[in-house]
């Protein structure tokens, strides 16, 4: 198997009507969640994953999981309980790229994922793990389990792709985030931070020094996301910007999971860094244009159809 992660998937609610939450009177309801968006994304380019997490055994819980498992991903470590409820999240867009979430996920199922129930033998039959700062935010046992999780897939010879993904609403404060993004960066092969990520996790404001300051003795890669201005990478060997393609903004949410299954896949069809960087940026692209996290994704067909009908329009690579 290829990919595997874990976190909280919830229902979310969003609306046609671009007004304020409070006067929202019909919504549509989907499924989202940043893990398993990186988990749909890479499916649909033809990789073999695996996402799991715990659900209320409630019927958004069945509604999530047959969600996932309908895009052929193994979800087979997924647990239920009777104990907590599945998260859900309201989506308010007053305009278009303009959006907030309300989260109502406090003591959810997810937040209940304990390290005893981490299942190691399984991981041990993937590539990757792709981990995000989200689950390590949810409660004291879901960093448990983020850190043996870690640290297992680490022994055992899988490479990490983590993105520290901060959802301020989720932490107490901005020290106890850094501390503990900071501390699970250090078990990553690839850390995929955004810029005010990046400024958070090493005090730098500059693509280039956060990258180097994050790039310590084991990690092999640091891909900077700069939104609407592309991308900056750095290898012990190479660096460089990625220019950004080309997107309308309809809904941002989501671009970032894009980015990283754009960029594992990359990886896991053996291409140099910069080349599954420009990957990433064409799915974080891809997924900007359209509404909804995952609606858009593209296959592998239409992702290199993408990349190369920009290369043929003198697509520059500006590099530094
Ligand atoms: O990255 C997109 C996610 O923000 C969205 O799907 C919901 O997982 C989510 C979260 O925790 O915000």
């Amino acid at each position: 198997m290829d990919v595997v992660t874990f976190g909280e998937s919830m229902v979310l609610f969003s609306s046609d009507q671009n007004l304020p939450l409070q006067y929202i009177h019909q919504f549509n309801k989907q499924m989202a969640g940043a893990e398993s968006n990186v988990a749909i994304g890479l499916a649909k380019l033809g990789h073999r994953v695996g996402w799991f997490s715990k659900l209320g055994d409630d019927p958004f819980g069945h509604y999530v999981l047959h969600q996932i498992r309908g895009y052929g991903i193994d979800t087979s470590r997924c647990r239920h309980t009777n104990d907590a409820p599945t998260g859900i999240y309201f989506k308010e867009q007053r305009t278009h790229g303009k959006t907030q979430v309300y989260y109502y996920r406090h003591h959810s199922a997810a937040s209940r994922m304990h390290p005893d129930e981490l299942d190691e033998a399984y991981l041990a039959g993937f590539k990757f793990l792709h981990v995000t700062g989200i689950t390590a935010a949810l409660s004291p046992d879901c960093l448990a389990f983020t850190r043996k999780a870690m640290a297992s897939a680490r022994k055992q010879g899988l490479k990490i792709v983590f993105d520290p993904n901060v959802r301020w609403k989720l932490w107490d404060s901005e020290e106890a985030a850094k501390q503990v993004l900071l501390e699970l960066a250090g078990y990553a092969d690839y850390i995929l931070p955004g810029l005010d990520e990046g400024e958070l996790l090493t005090g730098c404001k500059q693509p280039e020094e956060i990258a180097s300051a994050l790039l310590k003795p084991g990690v092999a890669g640091v891909v900077v996301k700069l939104g609407s201005e592309g991308a900056y990478y750095q290898s012990e060997q190479q660096g460089g910007y990625v220019a950004p393609f080309p997107a309308e903004e309809i809904d941002p949410v989501g671009a970032g999971d894009a980015f990283a299954a754009g960029f594992i896949s990359g990886l896991l069809h053996g291409d140099e860094l910069e080349q599954a960087v420009r990957k990433a940026s064409a799915m974080g692209a891809i997924a900007v244009s359209v509404n909804g996290d995952v609606e858009g994704l593209p296959n592998e067909q239409e992702l290199l159809h993408m990349i190369h009908h920009h290369d043929d329009e003198d697509y520059q690579n500006v590099k530094r």
